[in-house]
């Protein structure tokens, strides 16, 4: 059964009504690729060319997945934030593999280690753009930082990796903006890669996961015939 995105609302609460009242899983046809969308319980999950986006809303420290994604800085100095929260749950072996390794990290680009005391057996740390005014770099940045952290993954055989909404904090990029670029760039990635196999973004707050799972649909709606 295949359903039109376009009719209705529009919104997320609609999208969900519609999966939610049987329509567990549909698929669309587009000339590039062909992929269904499903939501269960609190989760939105996204197949594409047999990888899968999911969106959830809760803490990265917490997923099992074989890396999670830090948005950190240059420096590479354990700062607030998703940051914070890595290097203290996962403990001090991931500064000090930090400090052995590498100097700094600039912004856009990804450096890999062990997660310590995580679930996830690797941390990503990437670097997103601060946000000026949207015109100084900072979409092509934030699609590098995106890029760079999959293609790490890629490097290391990793089959699974979670991200935050990168740059979002305390880096100030708009949700909106931000999410746009964020499931543009995985979706395109793994299009060409087809792997990792699986891409969580793990939305911090509920008005984060709404924006997020809106601009998935978007982006699908888009994308269908
Ligand atoms: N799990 C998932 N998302 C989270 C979590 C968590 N545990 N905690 C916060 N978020 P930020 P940035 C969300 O500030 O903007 C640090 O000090 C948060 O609500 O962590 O890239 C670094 O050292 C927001 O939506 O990263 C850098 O100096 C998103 O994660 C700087 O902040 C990113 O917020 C990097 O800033």
């Amino acid at each position: 059964m295949c359903y039109n995105l376009n009719k209705g609302d529009g919104s997320v609460a609609q999208l969900e009504r519609a999966l939610a009242s049987g329509a567990r899983s549909r698929g669309f046809k587009s000339p590039q690729t062909r992929f269904t969308l499903k939501r269960e319980g609190k989760t939105v999950k996204v197949y594409i060319e047999g990888c899968e986006i999911e969106l959830i809303q809760g803490d990265i420290t917490e997923q099992e997945t074989e890396a999670i994604v830090n948005a950190a800085n240059e420096e590479l100095i354990p700062g607030g934030g998703v940051d914070g929260a890595i290097h203290r749950k996962g403990g001090p072996v991931i500064l000090e593999e930090l400090r052995a390794k590498y100097k700094r990290c600039p912004t856009g680009e990804a450096v890999i280690t062990k997660g310590g005391n995580l679930k996830a057996k690797h941390v990503i740390h990437t670097v997103g753009p601060i946000y000026k005014d949207g015109k100084s770099e900072e979409p092509e940045l934030l699609k590098k930082a995106y890029q760079n952290s999959l293609k790490l993954a890629l490097d290391y055989d990793l089959n699974s990796v979670a991200f935050p909404a990168l740059s979002t904090g305390a880096y100030g990029y708009p949700m909106k903006e931000a999410a746009e670029i964020a499931l543009k760039t995985v979706y395109d990635f793994l299009k060409k890669h087809k792997a990792p196999k699986k891409v969580v973004f793990v939305l911090w707050k509920e008005e984060h996961y709404q924006v997020f799972a809106e601009t998935l649909k978007s982006l699908i709606t888009s994308l269908e015939v």
